[in-house]
């Protein structure tokens, strides 16, 4: 899982770009404001969690996709189960 994070972080320097070219804050889940719930948001989170860069989140309301209150590495976890593993669909409060 770890190796995948990292993966993951590399796409977010694209990821970055693509967010600041619009901020149409999309469905829960949607941190970057592209509009739509992509591998993007997810490496925007990794960056805001394990790097303290959370220029990437422009949509902060939509980054509790648990939505137990708290934006913490089970919500990066959660998005990664939605998207690739058939997981529950994000559920912001
Ligand atoms: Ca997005
Ligand atoms: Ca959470």
């Amino acid at each position: 899982m770890r190796r995948f994070y990292v993966f993951l972080l590399a796409l977010g320097l694209v990821a970055f770009a693509v967010a600041f070219a619009s901020a149409a804050c999309g469905p829960c889940g949607d941190v970057n404001g592209t509009g739509t719930v992509t591998i993007g948001d997810i490496s925007c989170m990794i960056a805001c969690l394990n790097m303290n860069n959370c220029s990437g989140i422009v949509c902060p309301e939509n980054v509790d996709v648990d939505g137990n209150g708290w934006f913490t590495a089970a919500d990066i976890d959660y998005l990664i189960a939605y998207l690739f593993e058939d997981g529950p669909a994000p559920q912001c409060p």
